[in-house]
């Protein structure tokens, strides 16, 4: 009924058709069908479509939480062309900060009662999984019951490596000291051959996604992203989609998926010219229709503005992210308009109110505060 609806209102060919009544109808599109949306649906039927699906999985709410992004290093052992902040040790604008340095950014942030802490950095040459687990150790002393995610996948790898111990070792050590999630960064366009050209010599796509899968073992649940907008084509973005669908089926334990917005200013790829609103929104909106198994489509808005977040909650998105000091400098380095993101709650509802959803703080699970 819907459909037909949908199919006189956009007067759409048989192929468009089949695939939208499929959608409506919540079964699994197929990679050929998601590469055909990309390249030939409106956006105005993507986002009937993609809010089709969100409403399903999460009815009215549109989620934030009160967290903290912390970043201990900036230096790296890699250097990904699209990467505005590593540097290497010693080098102008590297910093390194000590664990007591994070023990008393994180003391400040629980005064502001939040939920979650956040801790990605770059891949640091010295640091093995030792390191790590004293600073989660510290980390967990202070922080009561907030939740910490931390660490990408590749710096994940590494540490593991560096440590000589297997994934599931890796992650045993580190659930002990405290680590409660893991983040999505990493994952870029899982493709070798961009790989290649925009991330040459850093872990593997199938290295990100065995590293996630072992988390999943170990009781660890994960985010997933893709970095997009950059010299991928659609056909890149529905390998990688795919990818993590079936990895998803396997497990079931990604929470959010975050689709991550190529900004090009002060790297190796600036360029390229950055894609557009209208480009973004296709984008979150594929993303939710193709991911039928991951629950919660999330958009950071430190990284894409308020403006586009606020209309991605129509294009699929049920989460924002809503971080309330954002110290992250991954953005602000490559050219972002936010340079000091801060969201006050009243901010942030009245966001989604606008949107006319209902605005749920969550904790880092999803369960609503
Ligand atoms: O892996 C780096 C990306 C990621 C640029 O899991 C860039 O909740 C755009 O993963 N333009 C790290 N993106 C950040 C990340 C993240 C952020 C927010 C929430 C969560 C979560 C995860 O940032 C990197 C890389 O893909 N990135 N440089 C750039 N120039
Ligand atoms: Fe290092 Fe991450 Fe930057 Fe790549 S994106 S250079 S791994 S900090």
């Amino acid at each position: 009924m819907i459909a037909s609806v949908l199919i006189k209102k956009f007067g759409i060919d048989n192929e468009l058709k089949t695939i939208a009544e499929k959608v409506i109808a919540s079964e699994r599109i197929n990679e050929e069908e998601g590469l055909l949306l990309y390249e030939k649906a409106e956006l105005s039927l993507l986002a009937l479509l993609a809010d089709h699906v969100r409403e399903k999985k999460n009815g009215k709410h549109a989620y934030y939480i009160k967290n903290i992004h912390i970043e201990p290093t900036n230096i790296c052992v890699y250097k990904c062309r699209f990467c505005s902040y590593s540097r290497k040790e010693g080098e102008t604008g590297s910093w390194e900060m000590t664990i007591e340095e994070i023990i008393k950014v994180v003391k400040e942030a629980l005064k502001k009662n939040i939920s979650e802490i956040h801790i990605v950095g770059g891949v640091h040459p010295e640091r093995d999984i030792y390191y790590y687990a004293e600073l989660l150790n510290e980390v967990r002393g202070v922080a009561g019951k907030a939740h910490i995610k931390a660490f990408t996948a590749i710096e994940l790898d590494y540490m593991f490596r560096k440590s000589v111990k297997t994934n599931r070792e890796g992650f045993e050590i580190l659930k002990e000291a405290g680590l409660n999630s893991i983040p999505g960064g990493g994952a870029e366009i899982f493709s070798e051959d961009i790989r290649k050209q925009i991330c040459e010599n850093k872990s593997t796509g199938n290295t990100w996604l065995e590293i996630h899968e072992a988390a999943h073992q170990c009781g660890i649940p994960s985010n997933a992203t893709m970095l997009y907008g950059h010299i991928e084509s659609y056909r890149h973005r529905i390998d990688h989609l795919e990818r993590l669908r079936q990895l998803q089926d396997r497990t079931g334990m990604f929470n959010a998926f975050i689709p991550l917005k190529y900004r090009n200013k002060n790297n190796e790829l600036s360029s390229l010219k950055e894609v557009s609103i209208t480009e973004d929104l296709r984008n979150y909106a594929l993303c939710r229709i193709y991911l039928d198994n991951i629950k919660h489509l999330k958009a950071y808005w430190p990284m894409i503005g308020k403006g586009t977040t606020q209309l991605s909650l129509s294009f699929g998105v049920d989460d924002i992210d809503g971080t309330i000091e954002d110290s992250t400098r991954i953005y602000s380095m490559a050219g972002v308009e936010e340079q000091n993101p801060v969201l006050a709650t009243e901010e942030i509802n009245k966001m989604i109110i606008d949107a006319k959803r209902v605005p749920a703080e969550r904790d880092s699970l999803y369960n609503i505060i």
